[in-house]
């Protein structure tokens, strides 16, 4: 085949953050930026000679230009095949899918997830494992050092490949295979869930609607939940994949999805609303006048999961993400199952489910998923929640206050600081963290005791490494909780995440409103780490 090997100069900031290389499309623009990096990934592999690499993106701004690229490069250092979804696309949850059922080598995910997209917005590279979950930091720090250095990068010269049609084509010796982007995932869904029982539900007139955010979840949603069960036409909305995702932020929170929230608090809005974001790993929820936070609702789906056949027998244990709130620890305790506490990102999450630790996994931020794939999964959360109340017969106000009633309500919102000056943020966390050894036992406010204070470190109970500095935790004997972090997937300045949490007892009080219960924890979060006057910003940028 025609390989050529062509000259390169390094780049110096192609760090990969949480999930992935994110950065604006004008920086992957440069030249080379792209090649640079994909050549750096396949230079810290070993042994994928002849082997099956999937591509897939979200099909953002530049996902048609990298993916170009991408697949020259695969042919030109030996992979035997690409699969690639049509058009370029595939979900996040569906690549990993299609790694793990076609035993590809690995795969590249084109992303930058819920960051905004079009030629002034966010793109992304991230590579995945042959297990089908993002690479380990081992691997990542690796691509990192050789991005540093690399001097060439190998490709086969050859015309586009068409991506518009499903079938089988040639880039120099390698295959290409464009596949379509639902059909294997929804046929893994209806391995999953009850279909029966959810057609059954939409068929007696329960109503929901499904924002897609002019995202990659439209075509899935689209074809899962109202073609194969049978919800009214109209239930999925902005369902049509765009380059710039409508010019909105697919970010499915209260302020990007905010038209939701309402609709599902009005008097005559759905009984069930969802939305997932730019490549279709995360998940909100709201109920008919009850929004469920995310934390809340890992903690009801693990609770709940044996409604669902894929669980019927039950499930293994229970990790969350630092930061999350420990709702989902109390299910595991009083079920008497494993729990574990990682860092932020899902990568950390891939071991425990390999070695069948855990089957459920969470995070704050909208994340939820299974040992189906090794990453979130947004459609997998709204279909087991739709399972959920198929089999009780509930709504979803009733099942909230049930959880709490049985086991507790852990109050919780997350605050964030964006484009904050970043010398700023990082003095921030450096002062606060030379404080942590001198405030536990210390009381605050009359009633707010620290039990500990210190900078999440991870040691993996799998393969034994070590992750440490991942965000400062002070907790209280009475079970809240202040987190301060800084964002790893944000593109401008730094991102300072204040995530608070207060629990209340089974037979506590479960109807306060969440910022008013978690004021005084906002207030001493303020005085302990200065961030009004450090940042200047009299309130967050968003609450979620
Ligand atoms: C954020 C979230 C984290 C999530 C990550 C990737 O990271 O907090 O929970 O795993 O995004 O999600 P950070 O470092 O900005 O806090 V996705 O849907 O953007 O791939
Ligand atoms: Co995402």
């Amino acid at each position: 085949a025609n390989i050529k090997s062509i000259k390169t100069t390094p780049y110096q900031d192609q760090k990969p953050g949480t999930s992935g290389l994110r950065k604006r499309v004008p920086v992957f623009q440069q030249p080379n930026y792209v090649e640079n990096f994909v050549q750096s990934i396949f230079d810290s592999l070993e042994g994928f000679e002849g082997q099956t690499l999937v591509i897939g993106g979200d099909g953002r701004y530049y996902n048609d230009v990298a993916i170009q690229k991408a697949i020259k490069i695969a042919a030109g250092n030996g992979f035997g095949k690409v699969m690639v979804g049509r058009d370029g696309l595939l979900s996040t949850p569906a690549a990993s899918h299609i790694i793990r059922h076609y035993k590809a080598f690995g795969g590249l995910v084109l992303s930058a997830s819920h960051n905004p997209g079009g030629p002034d917005g966010d793109f992304g590279i991230k590579y995945n494992i042959g297990n089908g979950g993002p690479a380990p930091e081992k691997i990542t720090d690796a691509a990192f050092a050789r991005t540093k250095v690399i001097d060439s990068y190998k490709m086969v010269e050859a015309p586009d490949v068409a991506l518009g049609h499903i079938g089988t084509q040639r880039v120099g010796d390698m295959v290409v295979e464009v596949i379509d982007p639902v059909a294997d995932y929804a046929a893994l869904m209806e391995t999953l869930f009850d279909f029966t029982a959810i057609r059954a539900l939409f068929a007696s007139g329960f109503r929901m609607r499904f924002d897609a955010m002019h995202a990659i979840t439209g075509p899935y949603a689209h074809r899962i939940l109202e073609e194969m069960l049978g919800a009214p036409e109209g239930t999925v909305i902005n369902g049509t994949p765009s380059q710039d995702f409508g010019g909105g932020h697919p970010d499915p929170n209260l302020v990007y999805a905010k038209d939701l929230y309402d609709l599902l608090m009005s008097p005559d809005g759905p009984d069930f609303g969802a939305a997932s974001d730019g490549d279709g790993d995360r998940n909100l929820i709201i109920g008919k006048n009850r929004f469920v936070t995310p934390s809340d609702s890992l903690a009801i789906l693990a609770a709940n999961a044996a409604l669902a056949p894929g669980y019927a027998t039950g499930i293994a244990g229970i990790a969350r993400s630092m930061p999350t709130s420990a709702a989902a620890d109390k299910v595991a305790e009083k079920r008497g199952l494993e729990m574990h506490e990682t860092p932020t990102g899902w990568k950390f999450f891939g071991n425990l489910l390999d070695a069948g630790r855990v089957t459920i996994c969470g995070e704050e931020s909208a994340g939820t998923g299974s040992n189906h794939v090794r990453e979130k999964d947004g459609l997998w959360a709204v279909l087991l929640w739709l399972n959920i109340l198929a089999a009780r017969k509930q709504s979803v106000d009733e099942i909230v206050r049930d959880h709490w009633q049985t086991y507790g309500r852990n109050y919780y919102t997350r605050h964030d600081y964006e484009e904050v000056d970043a010398a700023v943020a990082n003095t921030l966390m450096d002062d606060l963290r030379a404080k942590l050894p001198g405030l536990v036992g210390q009381s605050f406010d009359d009633d707010l005791t620290v039990a500990y204070a210190d900078d999440f470190t991870y040691h993996d109970p799998v393969d034994g490494s070590t992750s440490s500095k991942q965000g400062i935790r002070i907790g209280f004997t009475d079970g809240s909780r202040i987190v301060f972090r800084l964002s790893g997937t944000g593109t401008v300045g730094a991102t300072l995440r204040l995530y608070l949490e207060r629990y209340e007892a089974a037979d506590g009080r479960h109807d306060l409103d969440t910022q008013t219960a978690l004021e005084p924890l906002v207030g001493l979060a303020d005085r302990l780490a200065g961030i009004r006057e450090r940042t200047g910003r009299q309130s967050p940028s968003v609450i979620t």
